[in-house]
């Protein structure tokens, strides 16, 4: 009986020790951040709807794989995306190979928040301009890679990108005419 707990024990404490290092290998994945050199857009290539920004020739973009931590109120930097068709969203949204409406709370999340799909289909809270909503994660805001076109000519996405259909910003209450619009403080969490 004895050796049964010792052996419980030893058996216990050998789990934990697997975990951690498991853990520890995870964390070592370090966080990578470079940065990539744009070039022009192929004429009339760049979707400059609602004031996207395209690439420039020659100008540096920082890269990361990582985002900052996720918390209960996570501060990040909310943006306009077109997730329909033709619309500065590029292609269908990765995590379900569709097109979503501007009507419809969406939202693609900068390359650490994405996680290789961690949060797909997922809602997040958004909170920002004094009001709440919650949006479906569909797609990820490329932090790592940009200036090509499957990223519409566009830079890679900053490390804490909440990058929102218009029906976020609508629920938001900001108004299209406002300076706020397209670019906005707010913290968001997983819902
Ligand atoms: C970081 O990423 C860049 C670009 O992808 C790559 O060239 C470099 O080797 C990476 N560095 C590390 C330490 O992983
Ligand atoms: C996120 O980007 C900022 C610069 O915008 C950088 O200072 C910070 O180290 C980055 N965080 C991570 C986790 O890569
Ligand atoms: C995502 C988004 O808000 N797209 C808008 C861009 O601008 C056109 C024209 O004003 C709108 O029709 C789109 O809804």
């Amino acid at each position: 009986m004895k050796n049964q707990i010792c052996f419980s024990v030893v058996f216990v404490l050998l789990l934990f020790l697997l975990l951690a290092t498991k853990w520890s290998c995870v964390e070592a994945q370090t966080c990578n951040s470079s940065t990539l050199t744009g070039k022009d857009p192929p004429a009339g290539q760049c979707n400059t709807e609602n004031d996207s920004k395209c690439c420039e020739e020659g100008m540096s973009y920082d890269t990361y794989t990582c985002s900052p931590p996720v918390s209960s109120s996570t501060p990040a930097i909310l943006t306009l995306n077109s997730f329909q068709e033709g619309g500065d969203g590029g292609g269908k949204s990765k995590c379900d190979n569709q097109y979503h409406s501007n009507d419809t709370p969406v939202v693609a999340l900068s390359t650490g928040w994405f996680n290789n799909k961690e949060r797909c289909s997922n809602s997040i809270t958004i909170n920002g301009n004094g009001k709440s909503v919650q949006a479906m994660v569909v797609d990820e805001c490329d932090s790592t890679m940009g200036c090509d076109a499957e990223h519409a000519y566009q830079p890679p996405c900053a490390n804490n990108t909440v990058d929102a259909s218009k029906a976020v910003w609508v629920a938001l209450g900001v108004p299209e005419e406002s300076d706020d619009w397209g670019k906005l403080e707010i913290t968001w969490s997983d819902a």
